[in-house]
């Protein structure tokens, strides 16, 4: 599936449901809850699918994002916590304040003891959330990975945003038809330890090699640890290492949003090329001002809402992860899991001065 820049998508919208914040986690973090019954899960899956099993009520889901002050990540939870309610479970989000290697760890141990049905985890490395994980999944908790994978061997599933590979790819594209296929290019991304950013960057790297490419030099992989000053600082730093840098990727939100920000208000707007994956919300106006002409993303909500389906799919003893199982996801419809126990979301959708005002997250 390729990506054309031509016909943007609209994706599928899908209300949005207010939390309520109920306190504060351990370690900085916050805590939200869709109901606020507590008590023991309802852990008891079943070593093989029965498609034809109901999804249980009363589903204890806990979302576990790369940080909770990313308002990407705050969208994705809070519709995972909404569709929870759709099937009459409860779901919470709780989840550290940076996004560093280790500080999921605390937050899964308190969800085991807390007896969930699944942790929804996007991980911040792929392999220190493992040990953990694994416990948790010795007693029955389910694990569904979204946005960024753990290793394969710690969770039951991996809900993707859209093809890793027609993400790295389409990234490069989106940059070279800007800068006509010629000139020195940085990537700004997120975490160094980062699953999701580090596959697109791999697929980044090899559409590059590519032919058509070889008039363009990656000179850069700078990391913003997706902290909103650290990012902005980054920024400047590259443009001013690089004096004839003529675009970067900026393959998170957070990063391209600080990227904007700090490229709208100096001498490189207009110069350097600036695209990646951001909201809609946050890129309006400098697509408005003129420092992005086009950026990607995909639907936030949509992912939520798909991973906390396929949580209940699994609790339920509906699927077991195995490859070809298929599961209803509520108004998203049914879908399959891929290899590796892989569901993809969708394809991206690019955005534009043409398209950004009917996008609203
Ligand atoms: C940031 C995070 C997230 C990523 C998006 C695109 O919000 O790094 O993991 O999927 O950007």
């Amino acid at each position: 599936m390729t990506i054309r820049l031509r016909a943007p998508r609209r994706l599928a919208a899908v209300a949005t449901a207010g939390v309520l914040a109920l306190g504060l986690a351990a370690c900085g973090g916050t805590t939200k809850d869709s109901s606020s019954a507590s008590g023991k899960g309802t852990s008891g899956g079943t070593a093989s699918a029965d498609p034809n099993a109901p999804l249980k009520k009363g589903l204890k889901l806990a979302f576990l994002p790369k940080q909770v002050n990313n308002p990407y990540e705050t969208i994705v939870d809070d519709a995972g916590i909404a569709a929870a309610k759709e099937f009459g479970g409860e779901a919470k989000e709780v989840g550290p304040s940076d996004a560093s290697a280790s500080s999921q760890v605390s937050y899964i141990n308190t969800l085991i003891q807390q007896r969930h049905d699944a942790i929804l985890i996007a991980a911040n490395d792929e392999n220190a959330v493992c040990g953990p994980l694994k416990q948790a999944r010795a007693k029955n908790i389910k694990i569904v990975a979204y946005d960024s994978d753990t290793n394969p061997q710690c969770r039951d599933l991996f809900i993707n945003q859209a093809s890793s590979e027609e993400i790295g790819r389409s990234e490069v594209k989106l940059l070279a038809e800007r800068i006509g296929h010629e000139g020195e290019i940085a990537i700004l991304s997120a975490t160094a330890n980062a699953t999701n950013q580090n596959t697109w960057i791999k697929f980044m790297k090899d559409e590059l090699a590519k032919p058509e490419y070889s008039k363009m030099k990656l000179v850069k992989v700078a990391y913003g640890d997706d902290d909103d000053q650290k990012s902005f600082q980054q920024t400047q730093g590259l443009l001013q290492a690089y004096p004839n840098l003529k675009g970067i990727i900026s393959p998170t939100t957070v990063g391209i949003a600080a990227a904007a920000r700090y490229i709208s208000a100096s001498k490189y707007k207009g110069k350097v090329v600036l695209t990646g994956l951001g909201t809609p919300d946050q890129m309006r106006k400098f697509v408005k001002d003129g420092t992005v002409e086009q950026f990607e993303l995909w639907d936030p909500k949509n992912l939520g809402y798909l991973a906390s389906y396929a949580a209940a799919a699994l609790s339920s003893g509906q699927i077991t992860g195995a490859q070809g199982e298929r599961f209803k996801a509520g108004k998203l419809g049914e879908r399959t899991i891929g290899a590796n126990g892989e569901v993809i979301l969708g394809p991206p959708t690019v955005f534009d001065a043409k398209n950004i005002d009917q996008y609203h997250f």
